[in-house]
Parts: structure tokens; C-alpha cells; sequence
């Protein structure tokens, strides 16, 4: 080795700064924990330091920050969602993503692209006109377009389908983006940790105590904390957690598949959904397809992907584009997806005073990441839920007032 390098790697002072801080020990007592260090917990934490103030901050995390669904889900952010509740919320997301990368002082790869929910049939085209006209009342940019202009946005696409169901036209809309999924995760990390949050990984919980009906600590791998507001923001395991407080939410939980294929030259600008061949598809700045399909048909707590997803997914890929023919899939996963009677998440706060939740994402938790920390940190601070959230309390399930979001996923479940 030169001697030049040698001497350099030796010197030690030119270390890189630290994007997260080392370990350290856990206090004994927070004003707020946050249960969770993916996206929705670690925004939660930036927006409650820097909004709020509030300091004695700490994210607790099992594994490694954004390791669970933050890491796994194929970055699309986008708010042409079917109800007056789910479009206004995820509005309200986009807009600060779009704002994210010069927010959190950090290159998100945010990428509008354009998105088309491809109808193949009449009673999807009654869907999309339908989202289109919710989606236009809260003046997002989402319309009804024919055969001719998805022909000409994407060329590629065989849009006979090989002859089995024709697209007949789709939801466009033009706002819809990826970004860097697990630099959004780095990103709140930093900055919360900037702000003096403290972000404890390999920290798991294994106990809540509530005395009362009030939340009053927190234990751990790593010893007991006291504190008196606790916010649940975990996807896959909300059910483990809400269980040590006593309280029943209808989530279950089933894994999502998804799978990136050998980089090529780009050809595919938008993202492009089918619900009806259960497939989604974008190119990555790189050049993978990141494609995906409907969640797995049975509840199972596992991240394993199977290959009998790849082959499906694969069947339904080339009658959309043949030209994929010949890539090869060079990575598979599986996150594990929360899932509600009526597709929307559960938010706010619970009959455990000083409990809060965040869950229940089913399978679009990364496009919320940046307005579910904003709001659900200013429901820990007030106590009361945030407007916007109002709809996605829990007690919807018991009052009969769901909110039916199903027919805004991107593929059929
Ligand atoms: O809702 O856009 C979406 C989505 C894509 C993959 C999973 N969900």
C-alpha cells in the first residue's frame, strides 16, 4: 500500500461527519417515545423538536432506522386517493415531500413523474372518473384519459394486454412521483437527531405500563423509561404493541411483495398501476424496474418473498410490456402491510390517556411519511387529534363511520 495512503487512513482526522449519532445510553424519563424508527416515527420526532420544541425526545427501534416497511415499499408517492378524507391527507403529504429534499438538507431523488391507474374494464373506468372528480374537487390534478394519450406518454406498452384485457383508459395523474426511500428515513433521522432527539436502535420494547388508564413508562431490552405519552408509529407489529395496553384494533397483517430488476436504459418515465393484472411498475433513477403486486391472499407475520410471486407477477409484466422479456430480477422482498376493514389507517389518540397510534397503512405507509409525523406530533403535543386525522381515529370502527379507501389501492386485494 503507498505509503501516502497508509499515512491517511492512520490519521484519523479526516473522518466523514456522522450522519447519526453513536450509541448511548437511555435516559430514565422523556417527555414523549416514540415506538419506531421507519419514516412515520422518525418524522414524528423531527416535526415534534423542531415545531414543538419539545426536547426529550427519543425513537426507540428494534432493528435499524427505516429496516421494516420504510426500506421495503417501492418509493411512490402520489394523492389521487377515492375519498374526500384520504385525498385532503395525502394532498397535504405530497406537498411536503415535494418541499423535503431542501427541508431536511438532503438529495430525496424526488421525481414527479406522472402516474396512470390503467382501467381495463367498464366498471374501472367508473372508479377513475369517480376518483377524478373527488380528486379535482380538492384541485388535485388527476383526470380521465383515453387510449391515444396513454399510447403516446408511454409507447412501450402494449395496451391490448396480448389480447386478453384490453386497457380502455386511465386515471391520470400528473403529480405523482418516487423518491428515495430510505434517505427520507435518514433524512427526519438527522435532523431530529440535530435537534437533540435521541434515536436508540436495537432498542425493543417488550412491555408498556400503564397505570390507570394512563400511560406511565416504557420497558425495554435495555431497561425501563418512564414517560407519559407514547406514540405506537411500527408497521407489522401494531398488534404486539397495543396488545401490552390492552386495546383490539381490526388490523391484520399480511407480507407485500416487491422485487428490482437488472438496471437498463430508461424507457418507462411514468408509473404505471394495473389493479386488474395486480401489477405496479416504475423505472428507478438507475434504470430497475421496481415492480410489486397485490399483498400475499393469507395473514402471515414474515418478510420471506416467494418465487411464485416473481412468476406471477412476471406473467402479467409482459403482457403489459414484452419488450421486459429478457430482464432479470436481481432482488426480492417483502415488507409486512397492516391492514384495515376500509384501507385507511388508524391515527390519534386512544382510550389509554398518553397512547397514541399511527397504523393500520395497509400498503401505501411511505406516502404519508411526512404528513403523519406533522400531525401526529402536533396530536401528542395537544392531546386531541389533529384535523386532518379527525377520520382515521380509531373509534370509527365501533361509531360505523369508516372510511371506505379500497378502491384507491393500486391493485386489487
Ligand atoms: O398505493 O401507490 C400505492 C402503492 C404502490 C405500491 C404499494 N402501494
Amino acid at each position: 500500500m503507498p505509503l501516502r495512503l497508509l499515512k491517511f487512513a492512520l490519521r484519523g482526522t479526516d473522518a466523514e461527519p456522522r450522519f447519526f449519532p453513536p450509541e448511548q445510553p437511555l435516559a430514565d424519563q422523556y417527555d414523549i417515545v416514540i415506538i419506531g424508527g421507519g419514516g412515520h416515527g422518525l418524522a414524528c420526532a423531527y416535526y415534534l423538536a423542531r415545531e414543538h420544541g419539545v426536547k426529550k425526545v427519543a425513537v426507540l427501534e428494534q432493528g435499524y432506522l427505516g429496516g421494516g416497511n420504510t426500506g421495503r415499499n417501492t418509493t411512490i408517492v402520489r394523492s389521487n386517493y377515492l375519498t374526500p378524507e384520504g385525498v385532503q391527507f395525502y394532498d397535504q403529504s405530497l406537498r411536503l415531500f415535494q418541499d423535503l429534499s431542501e427541508d431536511l438538507d438532503l438529495n430525496l431523488f424526488y421525481s414527479r413523474r406522472g402516474h396512470f391507474t390503467l382501467a381495463h374494464s367498464d366498471s374501472a373506468l367508473r372508479t377513475m372518473r369517480w376518483r377524478a372528480e373527488v380528486n379535482k374537487h380538492f384541485g388535485i390534478d388527476s383526470e380521465l384519459v383515453d387510449r391515444q394519450s396513454i399510447a403516446k406518454a408511454v409507447p412501450e406498452m402494449d395496451l391490448d394486454c396480448g389480447g386478453d384485457q384490453p386497457v380502455l383508459g386511465a386515471l391520470w395523474h400528473a403529480p405523482g412521483a418516487v423518491a428515495r426511500h430510505d434517505a427520507v428515513a435518514w433524512g427526519y433521522g438527522r435532523g431530529a437527531w440535530q435537534r437533540g432527539v435521541e434515536i436508540h436502535q436495537k432498542t425493543r420494547v417488550t412491555g408498556i405500563r400503564v397505570e390507570g388508564d394512563q400511560v406511565r413508562g416504557v420497558q425495554t431490552n435495555r431497561g425501563e423509561i418512564a414517560c407519559d405519552k407514547l406514540i405506537s408509529m411500527v408497521a407489522g407489529f401494531t398488534p404486539r404493541i397495543t396488545e401490552m395496553v390492552g386495546l383490539q384494533t381490526p388490523i391484520e397483517i399480511f407480507p407485500l411483495q416487491a422485487c428490482v430488476t437488472e438496471p437498463v436504459k430508461p424507457f418507462l418515465n411514468s408509473i404505471i398501476v394495473s389493479g386488474s393484472l395486480h401489477v405496479y411498475v416504475s423505472q428507478s433513477s438507475r434504470g430497475e424496474l421496481v415492480m410489486g403486486a397485490s399483498v400475499d391472499p393469507s395473514v402471515l407475520h414474515s418478510t420471506r418473498s416467494s418465487f411464485g410471486f416473481v412468476e406471477e407477477l412476471a406473467d402479467k409484466l409482459l403482457d403489459l410490456f414484452p419488450l421486459t422479456g429478457r430482464l432479470r430480477v436481481m432482488r426480492q422482498w417483502a415488507g409486512m402491510s397492516d391492514m384495515t376493514p376500509d384501507f385507511a389507517p388508524i391515527m390519534g389518540t386512544t382510550p389509554i390517556a398518553g397512547f397514541y397510534l399511527d397504523a393500520g397503512w395497509g400498503t401505501w405507509g411511505f406516502k404519508a411519511t411526512p404528513i403523519s409525523g406533522k400531525t401526529m406530533a402536533w396530536t401528542a403535543v395537544n392531546d386531541q387529534n389533529h384535523e386532518l386525522i379527525k377520520p382515521f381515529r380509531l373509534s370509527r370502527f365501533t361509531d360505523f363511520d369508516l372510511v371506505g379507501e379500497r378502491g384507491a389501492a393500486s391493485v386489487g386485494h
